[in-house]
């Protein structure tokens, strides 16, 4: 007997509708969904792999404790939630709340219960050692928006249907299927763009699959794209190009005075664009009639990622595209969240070995290793790694992996025994992803239409399997001292209150004067985080407002619409978004003022011979993906791209085996010469390395590859934001002898411990002041 299930794509941030047909628990085909409101049929290779991905038999499906004899093994639930209590509250005892860190990696942003726990859990471990993806990935960008816009959540998003220019920089949509941009279809509405009579043009080192099919692809030297966002600013005030911003934006005159220093002839060189290229980005830009320019990994992850991330916004500000139809929209969610109580600022404390600056109330993850490996006061010495596989995403493969080695203690939410939880006290794997019911909270946020989405369980959970709600909501009863086998649901009752509570005390509430009780039992829903998705999607700005609006918004409704309900285009609401203390923009914030001399500096910067810069490939997932056969192989493997008149003169040949080293490590990896990419770069994929013992991946330790992180520094960092370099990395590059195996990475270097971020740089030379 077949059924039909309606599922969301949990494996990207396009966020497709699917439709899958299940015979029994097996799923036997994936179709996009053509009806679904915001998606229209729209899937990829992945999202085709979703049953390989759901039905992988390396998953794990009972919980894994490390025993006496040191190896880990199954064990009941029972048994695997007792070792986690002994161990977290153990430390806690001996150590205090600073000595256990939570870890939280990509995947938060794909499942409905981990961004439902995670804030709970943060407050209830009442640690100062709280770590995540953020500070690997999108850190500059918050950072950035934090500062302009007050709120770090609030990220400008290209209205890509309406607009008629889209400058590209740093992103490959057209493989990632957009990030920071919830848009399904990213590819299709590209070519619709142009289709239009509209312009797509991709500043990238890399002619990539984005910017082969643009109207222009202008190479740069990696790293250096502030430099040629600040020649177009400089461009647009000296040809008088900047429109009015409106009474909303403080700031103009500020960046007008800084972008003096950056007129086109002095960026150009730097770049590797030439100046009248530079001024025909800006005069374009601003002669559209209406424009938006969106930057992402290759912009965040560099020298100056929050400087880049502020120059994007500060371009569509000047040339009146900020909260405009056809330029860049806030997103808007469905549901209501937790509101900012505070003014956004950075450096409310600093990390305590190195000193770095907290953003978003955490610590960067660059400083992981160091919090856990530096004996003393608040020394990290038990995590919990959630939905992360810290290892292989950290600057500094080999120190992150001693780091994870050395902990007394490490409990990891994770359905894979992988390079990460290989390290755990106890592994404590979410079910399936099908008996799980899903809704987006983070990227509905992000998403370019108003929409709302929810896929319950296709599957039962088995007998005696928790969810993972109940996982998390059990590591937060024993982060509040009271026990994992106290009720799960205690947890939810509570946010219920909480949250009803906020929604009563608010400024001219219409529920002040209800009855909490009478409230709280309109909430529908089989289990305490369904009730907490129905109350946020009723108090949400499409909601019912708890029966007041009758025909809005409810959990229940979304459950009788499978392909979802969809509330129209974005619209602007800036003056609703901003959370400075002014009320209004501020296009020039200090701390990002203060951090343009260091910038100026990179001008007379000598230029290295080889830097590296890191990629996504269509059929992959971040780390996680390389087990699943029907995307393995192909496009999809860890080659090295070099540049064909680089490979000439080194005499490397495609295939030939080449040797990179970084500050920290080697690796030796095919190489693959082309014509795609600047002389003087190297691309790599991130995500791979997946040759460590211990691990059950069957598949992807067959073809392993190497740890990009091997060859990336702890040390070399954004300072505004705490975020690595991975782009722009100073390597050797030489031509490996072929029968050499590849070299285990080089054990990290002897560290010196500073509190000024490097530049980058392949010696070790003592940090800048
Ligand atoms: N050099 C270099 N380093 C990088 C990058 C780069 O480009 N270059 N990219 C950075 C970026 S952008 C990111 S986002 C990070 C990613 O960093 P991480 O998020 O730490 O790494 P992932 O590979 O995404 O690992 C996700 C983990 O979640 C598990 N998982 C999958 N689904 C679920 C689920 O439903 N529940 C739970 N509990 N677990 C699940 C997977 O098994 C895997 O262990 O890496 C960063 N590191
Ligand atoms: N298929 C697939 N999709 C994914 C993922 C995946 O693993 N596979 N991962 C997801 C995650 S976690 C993320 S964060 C997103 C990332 O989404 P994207 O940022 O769109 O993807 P990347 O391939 O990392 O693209 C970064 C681009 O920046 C370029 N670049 C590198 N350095 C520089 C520079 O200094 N300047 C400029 N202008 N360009 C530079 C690179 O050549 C590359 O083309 O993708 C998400 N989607
Ligand atoms: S584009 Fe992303 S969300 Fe859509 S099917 Fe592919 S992986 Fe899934
Ligand atoms: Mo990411």
């Amino acid at each position: 007997m077949t059924r039909t299930a309606h599922r969301t794509c949990p494996l990207c941030e396009a966020t497709c509708g699917l439709t899958l047909t299940l015979d029994g628990d097996h799923v036997t085909t994936v179709r996009g969904n053509r009806d679904d409101v915001f998606s229209r049929g729209y899937l990829c290779p992945k999202g085709a792999s979703l049953g390989q991905f759901d039905e992988d038999p390396d998953r794990l499906t009972a919980p894994l404790v490390r025993g006496a004899d040191g190896e880990l093994a199954e064990a009941t639930w029972a048994e695997a939630f007792a070792a986690a209590e002994r161990g977290i509250t153990g430390t806690i005892e001996r150590h205090g709340r600073d000595a256990v860190a939570v870890y939280t990696g990509n995947p938060v942003i794909h499942t409905l219960a981990i961004p439902l726990y995670l804030t709970v859990l943060r407050e209830k471990l009442g640690t100062r050692n709280i770590y995540s993806t953020t500070t690997l990935d999108t850190m500059p960008k918050n950072v950035a928006c934090g500062l302009m816009f007050g709120d770090p959540l609030a990220t400008p998003l290209p209205d890509i249907d309406r607009t008629s220019h889209l400058l590209v920089l740093g992103a490959n949509p057209a493989e990632s299927n957009g990030s920071m941009w919830t848009v399904p279809n990213l590819p299709g509405r590209l070519k619709a763009l142009r289709a239009r009579g509209g312009r797509l043009v991709v500043v990238d080192p890399r002619r990539t699959r984005t910017a082969q099919s643009a109207d222009q692809h202008v190479p740069i030297r990696p790293g250096t794209d502030p430099l040629l966002l600040f020649g177009m600013v400089h461009t647009l005030f000296a040809e008088g190009l900047v429109g009015d911003p409106g009474p909303l934006v403080d700031g103009v005159a500020e960046v007008r005075a800084l972008a003096v220093q950056f007129p086109p002839e002095a960026v150009a060189p730097v770049c590797g664009v030439d100046a009248g290229t530079v001024r025909e980005l800006a005069r374009d830009l601003a002669a559209a009639p209406a424009a938006a320019v969106y930057g992402r990994l290759g912009t965040c992850t560099t020298e100056f990622g929050a400087l880049t991330s502020w120059l994007v916004d500060v371009l569509n500000v000047l040339t009146g595209n900020l909260d405009r139809p056809g330029g860049v929209l806030f997103g808007q969610a469905a549901h209501a969240m937790r509101p900012q109580t505070e003014p956004y600022r950075v450096g409310r404390w600093h990390s305590r070995v190195r000193g770095l600056p907290e953003t978003s109330g955490e610590l960067p993850t660059a400083t992981l290793a160091d919090e856990i490996e530096t004996p003393g006061d608040g020394q990290v010495r038990a995590m919990i790694a959630i939905a992360g596989n810290v290892a292989l995403a950290a600057p500094n493969t080999a120190r992150m992996e001693r780091a994870l080695a050395g902990l007394d203690v490490l409990v990891c939410v994770d359905p894979y025994l992988n390079e990460t939880s290989r390290h755990a006290s106890v592994v404590l794997p979410p079910p399936r992803l099908l008996q799980s019911p899903h809704y987006d909270v983070i990227l509905g946020m992000r998403a370019i239409e108003k929409y709302a989405r929810y896929s319950p369980a296709a599957l039962p959970l088995p007998a005696g399997r928790p969810s993972e709600a109940e996982i998390l909501a059990r590591i937060v009863q024993i982060a509040a001292g009271e026990g994992a086998f106290a009720d799960p649901d205690a947890v939810d009752v509570r946010l219920i209150d909480v949250m009803i509570r906020g929604a009563q005390r608010r400024p001219g509430s219409p529920f002040a004067q209800r009855d909490p009780a009478e409230l709280k039992a309109l909430l529908t829903g089989a289990t305490g985080i369904e009730r907490r998705l129905d109350l946020m999607l009723r108090l949400g700005p499409f909601g019912d407002a708890l029966g007041l609006r009758p025909s809005g918004l409810t959990l229940r409704a979304l459950e009788q619409a499978p392909n979802g309900i969809g509330f129209g285009p974005l619209e602007p609401r800036l003056a609703e978004v901003l959370k400075t203390a002014s009320g209004h923009v501020d296009l020039c914030p200090a701390p990002i003022a203060a951090d343009v001399p260091r910038l100026a500096a990179r001008l007379t910067a000598p230029p290295d011979e080889f830097v590296l810069i890191a990629r996504r490939q269509l059929k992959s997932v971040n780390s996680w993906s390389h087990n699943v056969r029907s995307l393995a192989g192909g496009s999809n493997r860890c080659v090295a791209l070099i540049n064909a008149t680089d490979a000439e003169r080194l005499g490397i040949a495609a295939g030939d085996p080449v040797r990179i080293e970084g500050k920290h490590g080697t690796v030796v990896v095919p190489a693959e010469p082309t014509s795609d990419l600047m002389p003087g770069v190297v691309s790599m994929p991130y995500g791979w390395g997946h040759d460590r013992p211990g691990t059950r991946l069957s598949h992807a330790s067959q073809d392993p590859g190497v740890s990009l992180n091997s060859l990336t520094d702890e040390y070399t960092l954004d300072p505004l934001s705490g975020t690595p370099v991975f782009n722009g990395l100073p390597i050797r590059l030489t031509r490996a002898d072929p029968h050499v195996p590849s070299p285990p990475s080089a054990p990290a270097s002897a560290l010196t411990a500073t509190s000024a971020p490097r530049r980058p740089s392949l010696e070790d030379h003592p940090a800048l002041p």
